[in-house]
């Protein structure tokens, strides 16, 4: 699975602190632990506190291409500071997110083109957040068709079906799930698939456990990618042995170590 560190997020009190100080070293200290627990990419997202959204994205990227050069998820709802997050993060960066309706997407895409980013495209329109499958597999039809008409790679797409709190809806988690499973069937060839996983266990005890349990579900039924937190070791391992068990990765002995050694010689 490819993994997004969900870390650099101005939600966490204490990166929101960091940004308002402008403590590099601090970003830079949890760049470098995402990395090494395993983390592909990193998803990059001021946060609803900040008061200057566009000058600290871009303090952000900098710092961070400082100390590596793993593609970015560049995380706002502002298209302003997506295309200057774009130009500093350079291409192969993912554009997160975009809503499902056509007047979005006629944003989105073409800066997805010029930049050369993956897409991100939410199963959200103005109406709402559909809760049931059908619902949701509406609006993935419509993103798909969008993309076809304006000639943007279907490969470089990735589907958010929208995790909710699981204390907030246990239809929309089953939902979810069904519809990891029929994006497959969509198109060819399919877009990917892709979670923000800890939204699960938002305001909810035994989050970890929320978490690991239902990554190894959307495994099952397909999932490609997901933002989250790689330094959950026990997340990370469950990752691990779901892709062993599906036949994703070859059994060896010591299965969890040999697959942390290919994680550190790729880095
Ligand atoms: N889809 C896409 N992008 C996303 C999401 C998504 N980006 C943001 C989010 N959802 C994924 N990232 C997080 C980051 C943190 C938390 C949840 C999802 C989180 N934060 C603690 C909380 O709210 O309880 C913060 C607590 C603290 O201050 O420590 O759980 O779905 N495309």
């Amino acid at each position: 699975m490819y993994i997004i560190g969900e870390k650099i997020n101005g939600m966490f009190k204490k990166v929101n602190q960091a940004i308002k100080e402008k403590n590099s070293n601090f970003i830079k200290e949890l760049v470098q632990q995402q990395l090494e627990a395993g983390a592909d990419a990193l998803d990059v997202n001021v946060g609803p506190e900040s008061t200057n959204p566009l000058e600290d994205m871009k303090w952000l990227i900098s710092t961070i291409k400082e100390v590596t050069n793993v593609p970015l998820a560049i995380d706002t709802t502002k298209p302003e500071i997506m295309e200057e997050g774009l130009k500093l993060a350079g291409e192969g960066s993912f554009i997160n997110s975009t809503y499902a309706d056509d007047e979005k997407l006629e944003i989105y895409i073409p800066l997805a083109k010029k930049y050369n980013a993956k897409l991100i495209a939410l199963t959200i329109s103005q109406t709402g957040v559909p809760q049931d499958t059908s619902g949701k597999m509406e609006l993935v039809s419509n993103i798909i068709q969008k993309c076809l008409e304006c000639e943007y790679n279907i490969e470089n797409l990735y589907i958010d079906p929208v995790i909710l709190p699981i204390n907030v809806s246990q239809q929309n988690a089953i939902a979810v799930l069904e519809v990891i499973q029929q994006i497959k069937l969509i198109s060819n060839p399919p877009p990917k698939t892709l979670l923000g996983l800890s939204n699960i266990s938002q305001g909810t005890k035994y989050r970890s456990l929320i978490d690991r349990t239902y990554v190894t579900l959307a495994l099952a039924f397909g999932l490609d990618s997901a933002i989250l937190n790689p330094l959950d070791s026990e997340l990370m391992n469950s990752i691990i042995t779901a892709e062993l068990l599906l036949g994703k990765q070859l059994y060896c002995e010591s299965f969890l170590d040999a697959y942390r050694k290919k994680i550190e010689l790729k880095n």
